[in-house]
């Protein structure tokens, strides 16, 4: 069975944000190197890929997602050089790399928009979308979606903020332009993509304005149908997989923008996307419960998403994908968790590391980092700028790696370029690691578990009827074996009754049952492991 181990399928991913992981040069930003000084950190923790968020060359406008160069390292993260240390090193130990490409738009200091803005009639003018009126699209970082260009007179499209420019992916030579930068980078090694808003690349070829629709932000009250997913997009992707299919093992999971998951799941398959994600777990439940920041974690939420998702993906044969933090959304452990308890920390954890789909770990996640709360005036990011206070922005899932208890929390010797959150000195990886009962060693030997057990990594999915209320139970089912999953969210003990099977307790955040007849016990927030095999 492990020789068919698939790295991106079987293997768990782990996100890093490399401006905040390590800091090598004592300048206070993360940095590649510092990425490779910490790969031991890695491979001890049993990740199999890591997904390095952008450290291309960028005027920062929203933190490297607005790229000037596709092909370079930005000098503050280092040099090609470094990448290619970081790739070996990765490699020598069994960890692949992904990275994220981010091609729906520019940078507006891309030296490919800097000539198209520069007249009419310049050769790169067609490489963007210029048009003399606006049609009714939103940014989603808030305002129009146009900013009209005095130079030259016309609009410029920019689903995100202005400095961002949608690249015109119906010109072939932008096409050839995009594609060449994948196989510069497959070129040096990488295993892998993260395609960033993939679905947006193509808009309506008439412009058409987006009907209306009842919502809060003027983002919100649109139908957004055609800004975004264009057929033009699946020829595209067979393009890209053709591309990647002539190396061997190479993934690509797109980032779905607005994505339920039959959206994500239209775009996979054998000659399409390996994986989309479908945020099943990070989105509100609404628009409404996103601005009053309500997250629901509770059984019946969790299983209808659940639910959902594998009706989609298992329908479609499609391989699933399972994230609860990323860098645009507050961290599972700030949502799940009251306090410094991490009792719910490990719920979340097991979620994500029990269910049918690829794991994608973000940076901290494996030591309950929590959001860090910033003031007004601290505040970086675009939509945090704009919306503050009904949206905060996302710097607060961003913030520097928690190492140790030593100054800057061991992540950089001189002040970090975002706050270090102030729980550091108890809460680091150092600290978990030598607390037997951490979220970390939880968290590692979870990992150990998912990948030595096929139940837990193929099996099918089977939810528990008659769940007492609290508990969500659920089985992991393949041929040779069955794991049984129970999770107890509420903070009262619970007895959960067990279909009849011969179970051997595997592992638990409480006392491990001695053995295990028709029913077991659930101390508060405990999380439960039983096989049958
Ligand atoms: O995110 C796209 C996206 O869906 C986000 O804009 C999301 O709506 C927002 O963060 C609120 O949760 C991708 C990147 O992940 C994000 O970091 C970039 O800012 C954005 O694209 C533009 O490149």
């Amino acid at each position: 069975m492990m020789n068919d181990f698939l790295w991106w399928r079987d293997g768990v991913i782990y996100q890093i944000y490399p401006r905040s992981f390590a800091d090598s040069n004592g300048d206070g930003l993360g940095d590649l190197p510092g990425v490779t000084s910490r790969l031991d950190y890695l491979s001890d923790l049993g990740v199999d890929a890591i997904w390095l968020s952008p450290f291309y060359p960028t005027p920062d406008k929203d933190f490297g997602y607005d790229i000037s160069e596709y092909c370079d390292v930005d000098p503050r993260f280092g040099t090609l050089a470094d990448f290619d240390r970081l790739v070996t090193g990765a490699h020598r130990r069994g960890i692949r790399v992904v990275l994220d490409m981010v091609m729906n738009h520019t940078s507006d200091q891309h030296p490919w928009f800097l000539e198209s803005r520069s007249s009419r009639d310049n050769p790169k003018r067609d490489w963007f979308i210029w048009r003399d009126r606006p049609n009714n699209w939103q940014a989603s970082f808030g305002g129009k979606a146009w900013t009209f260009d005095p130079v030259t007179g016309q609009y410029f499209l920019h689903l995100f903020t202005p400095a961002q420019p949608d690249v015109n992916w119906r010109n072939p030579e932008v096409r050839k332009a995009q594609l060449d930068a994948f196989r510069f980078w497959l070129e040096r090694g990488v295993d892998g993509f993260r395609l960033d808003v993939f679905n947006a690349y193509f808009k309506d070829d008439r412009f058409r304005s987006n009907p209306p629709k009842f919502g809060l932000r003027g983002f919100d009250r649109q139908e957004h149908i055609h800004d975004i997913d264009q057929p033009e997009m699946m020829p595209l992707l067979d393009e890209l997989r053709a591309l990647l299919d002539s190396y061997p093992e190479r993934y690509a999971v797109g980032e779905t923008y607005l994505g339920a998951p039959e959206k994500a799941v239209s775009y996979c398959g054998p000659d399409k996307l390996h994986a989309a994600f479908s945020f099943d777990f990070t989105m509100p439940a609404s628009e409404a419960a996103a601005a009053l920041r309500i997250h629901p974690f509770n059984p019946d939420w969790v299983l209808q998403k659940i639910l959902e998702r594998e009706a989609a993906f298992d329908a479609a044969g499609v391989w699933p994908t399972t994230v609860m933090s990323n860098h645009d959304v507050m961290r599972a452990a700030s949502r799940t968790c009251r306090g410094a308890d991490d009792r719910m920390a490990k719920l979340a954890m097991a979620l994500l590391l029990t269910l049918r789909g690829t794991p994608f770990l973000y940076y901290g996640e494996e030591i309950g980092m929590r959001d860090l709360a910033l003031k007004r005036s601290e505040i970086m990011d675009p939509p945090g700028k704009k919306y503050w206070p009904i949206y905060p922005g996302r710097d607060g899932c961003r913030s520097p790696m928690q190492w140790d208890a030593s100054p800057n929390a061991g992540f950089s010797s001189a002040q970090p370029w975002l706050k270090v959150n102030p729980d550091y000195p108890r809460r680091n990886v150092a600290a978990q690691r030598a607390d037997p009962d951490s979220l970390f060693n939880f968290t590692k030997k979870l990992i150990a578990l998912r990948k030595g057990t096929p139940a837990l990594r193929g099996g099918n999915f089977v939810p528990l009827t008659g769940c007492p209320r609290g508990v969500l139970a659920y089985l992991r089912r393949a041929a040779e074996q069955t794991v049984l999953v129970a999770l107890n969210f509420s903070g009262r003990a619970a007895r959960l009754p067990v279909p009849a099977a011969a179970w051997t307790p595997l592992l638990s955040t409480g006392a491990l049952p001695a053995e295990v007849r028709t029913e077991v016990r659930l101390a508060p927030h405990e999380v439960l492991l039983l096989i049958n095999s």
